[in-house]
């Protein structure tokens, strides 16, 4: 009793700071796109988070552009290959969906797989597509996966130079701020 009334308001004080911090970076983020990788944790983002669904998210799932979202193109991926092929946006499962700006806005990419019904496979050491960028290079600023897929962006075309890590979610790439010109997904 006596240590949680001493520590709680401490721990208050702490997490006060850092949420003030984020908001800071973000502020800034905006007028500095090259600042410091922010993830963003906050409440708000975790209620639209959809990989809580057992149900695959399908490219029909997302026709509905929510508010922000300018333009929607798509990239169908193959596992195992690379670059965008020629398939209709049919009812593919959803990869990843690749945002203009921080935050999911402005155009976005909707990546899919029409050959899969259930899901990239867990764990990140396998190949399940991935593409250039091409008009969208050096543009992408915050990116969703689906379907338990990852995807990592790099600096250069065909999966060349600076990478990422692989990233599930990210309201704004930070380092990576309009930097990617390819992606691979696993
Ligand atoms: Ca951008
Ligand atoms: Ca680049």
């Amino acid at each position: 009793m006596t240590k949680d009334a001493r520590v709680t308001p401490a721990l208050r004080t702490r997490l006060t700071a850092v949420a003030s911090g984020a908001l800071l970076l973000l502020a800034l983020g905006a007028a500095a796109p090259a600042m410091a990788r922010t993830i963003d944790h906050s409440p708000a983002d975790l209620q639209v988070e959809e990989v809580t669904s057992s149900a695959p998210v399908m490219v029909s799932d997302l026709e509905a552009a929510p508010a922000g979202v300018t333009a929607t193109y798509y990239c169908a991926v193959r596992d195992g290959t690379f670059g965008c092929k020629p398939d209709e946006p049919g009812d593919g499962l959803v990869v990843a969906e690749l945002f203009q700006h921080a935050d999911f806005g402005g155009w976005r990419v909707v990546v899919f797989n029409a050959a899969y019904s259930v899901g990239c496979s867990s764990g990140t050491g396998d190949n399940e597509g991935g593409a250039n960028l091409f008009e969208f290079a050096n543009a992408v600023s915050s990116v969703k996966t689906h379907n338990q897929c990852d995807v990592k962006f790099f600096d250069g075309n065909n999966k060349s130079g600076t990478a990422t890590g692989f990233i599930d979610r990210d309201n704004n790439l930070g380092s990576f701020n309009d930097r990617a010109n390819s992606f691979a997904i696993s």
